[in-house]
């Protein structure tokens, strides 16, 4: 079963925010380097990453283990390159394809110049309000906190997240029981949604980063694909409009991607794009696709228009559901879909 999603010319036609490093980059303070963004899934690493570079380069939802593969974004400034590495969550993982993810993150530390463990302060301020007198940090802090301080090769830095939903006055008992947890680490609280210390945050960062020349030309805001940020588009919407386990059976590939020629104005020509969703059994099929096919057209739909903004472009987008039976076990599978 297949929808096409009909073709409507986007809102808004943006390109990608195309920042610009308007030195040289050949000053002997120019710093520049790797920054990881790691942590236990659903604490607002993807959000992070999307709001330092002002644009929608890797998907979110509410559901935790959204980000399957490292997603480079980078943040170019007068006196900065900062190459961002969103990686997927920190987890136990039991399954092949949630043990990928977990190898991920973990190898993206060793590359990585600093380390941000971007951790959600909510649980950690209504643990404060219960019991104060007791620290908040629970056995998955101190897991979580001794992989990435084995595993990386430069500082850890804490980004207190989704401070916008914590009362204020609790977050400096937070941070001093992190403090007295992990003393070398310095913890700079955040909203990855509002932005809220987050250029603060950049700040300690260029302290922490080596002084060298950028690595990427200044026009460069990513190293992914438009295919593989396309198959991230739908997939967004597969974790945001479906339930349960629905989301973590799907996969998405692009299997087509054919653009017209340019249209009279020099604009991108239109962008012909189809895609299959993969999912393990017939019963989620049908859930994917939906009484009458509505909530494919759904996903379609949104998926489309996310697109468009980020192609630039009018798009033709037309989804196909198939079955393939333990795909997340498959080796080959993971392979191909680049998570491993
Ligand atoms: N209120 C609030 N919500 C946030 C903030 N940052 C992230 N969120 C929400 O938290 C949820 C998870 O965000 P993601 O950015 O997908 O989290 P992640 O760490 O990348 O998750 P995984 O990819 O699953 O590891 C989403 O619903 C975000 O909108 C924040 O600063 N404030
Ligand atoms: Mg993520």
């Amino acid at each position: 079963m297949s929808t096409d999603v009909p073709e409507a010319p986007p809102e808004s036609l943006s390109s990608p925010p195309v920042a610009t490093a308007e030195g040289e980059g050949t000053d002997a303070d120019f710093r520049s380097g790797f920054v990881a963004l790691a942590g236990r899934p659903n604490a607002g690493k993807s959000t992070l990453l999307n709001h330092i570079l002002g644009a929608h380069l890797a998907i979110t939802s509410d559901k935790p283990q959204t980000t399957r593969n490292r997603i480079v974004g980078i943040h170019n400034l007068e006196d900065l390159q900062a190459v961002l590495i969103d990686t997927p969550g920190l987890h136990k993982a039991r399954s092949r394809l949630n043990r990928a993810l977990v190898d991920v993150a973990t190898a993206a530390l060793t590359e990585a110049d600093v380390t941000c463990w971007v951790v959600d302060a909510v649980p950690l301020v209504r643990s404060m309000q219960k019991e104060p007198n007791r620290s908040p940090l629970t056995r998955a802090h101190t897991v979580v906190g001794g992989i990435l301080t084995d595993n990386s090769r430069g500082p850890v830095v804490v980004a207190l997240n989704k401070v916008d939903r914590c009362h204020r006055g609790w977050l400096l008992p937070v941070i001093g029981a992190f403090s007295q947890a992990f003393p070398d680490i310095t913890v700079v609280p955040v909203s990855a949604k509002t932005g809220v210390g987050v250029e603060g945050l950049v700040d300690v960062w260029r302290k922490l980063l080596p002084v060298a020349p950028p690595m990427y030309p200044p026009d460069q805001w990513t190293e992914a694909s438009e295919r593989f940020l396309v198959a991230e588009l739908v997939r967004e919407q597969l974790f945001r409009l479906t339930k349960q386990e629905v989301p973590y059976a799907t996969a998405v590939e692009v299997e087509q991607f054919e653009e017209g020629p340019r249209q009279a104005d020099g604009s991108r020509g239109r962008v012909q794009i189809y895609c299959r969703i993969w999912v393990e059994r017939g019963g989620q099929k049908g859930i994917v696709i939906g009484k009458g096919g509505t909530m494919l057209r759904e996903i379609g739909q949104r998926a489309r228009q996310n697109i468009s903004e980020l192609l630039d472009a009018r798009v033709h987008l037309e989804l196909h559901v198939s079955v393939k039976e333990r795909w997340s076990e498959s080796p080959h599978m993971l392979h191909e879909l680049g998570i491993s």
